[in-house]
């Protein structure tokens, strides 16, 4: 078994390695405010990359330069986030009163957003067909373990405690969902610069 990376904060424990070669990248948590006034801690997360792809993908064109080169590189941003590589963002839900209703309306708030500012143009029907995949008797309590992995041809397939709920294709969900992450304004800044130092190291060989 692969050694854990624990968010002090919630305890939740990340594996540094999952399905093999996806390598854990850097945590963070999501919060939420709500009515207007509580900080919620709603749950922990990991973001892994695919080691083997990425240096398969992207070494030739940036293996020669700095990690510091590379974090200031828009182009390799874009290559990082956009690029046909394996990803997994892994949440351990904290908040334990969570109901899927309050997480599919979280989602179109976070991930409409996202499908907006990329212009997508039919982003009611896509993010439709994902939440409809989060079926009303689904429960995720409190240490629940939700992937969002994106596969080869920027599929992306969701697992709720190992099992697979659904998959969706489209480049646009899976920019969107990591844009979350590692975007302009993500939900942790500190776990962004994390997740991109370390992204950038892996070129380092
Ligand atoms: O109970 O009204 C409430 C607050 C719920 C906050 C929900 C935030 C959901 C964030 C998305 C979770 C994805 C697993
Ligand atoms: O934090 O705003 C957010 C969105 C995170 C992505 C949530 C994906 C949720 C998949 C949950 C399935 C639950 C049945």
């Amino acid at each position: 078994p692969s050694p854990s990376v624990v968010e002090t904060k919630t305890g939740a424990a990340f594996p540094s390695v999952i399905f093999e070669s996806r390598r854990l990248l850097g945590i963070g948590l999501r919060k939420k405010v709500i009515l207007g006034l509580k900080n919620i801690d709603v749950y922990a997360f990991g973001v892994y990359a695919d080691v083997d792809e990425v240096r398969k993908v992207l070494s030739e064109k940036y293996g020669k330069l700095s990690v510091s080169e590379l974090k200031e590189s828009k182009e390799f941003k874009e290559d990082f986030m956009g690029g046909d590589i394996g990803m997994t963002v892994r949440l351990q839900i904290v908040y334990s009163k969570l109901s899927i209703r309050s997480v599919r309306s979280a989602f179109e708030e976070s991930v409409g957003s996202r499908l907006q500012k990329f212009g997508e143009p039919n982003s009611k029907e896509l993010l439709q067909r994902f939440t409809s995949q989060f079926k009303d008797e689904y429960k995720i309590p409190r240490g629940s373990v939700i992937e969002l992995s994106r596969e080869q041809g920027h599929v992306l397939r969701t697992t709720i405690d190992g099992k697979e709920v659904g998959s969706i294709q489209s480049k646009l969900l899976c920019r969107s969902i990591l844009d979350l992450y590692i975007g302009e304004d993500p939900f942790d800044k500190g776990a962004k610069e994390d997740i991109e130092s370390k992204f950038a190291s892996l070129l380092q060989v």
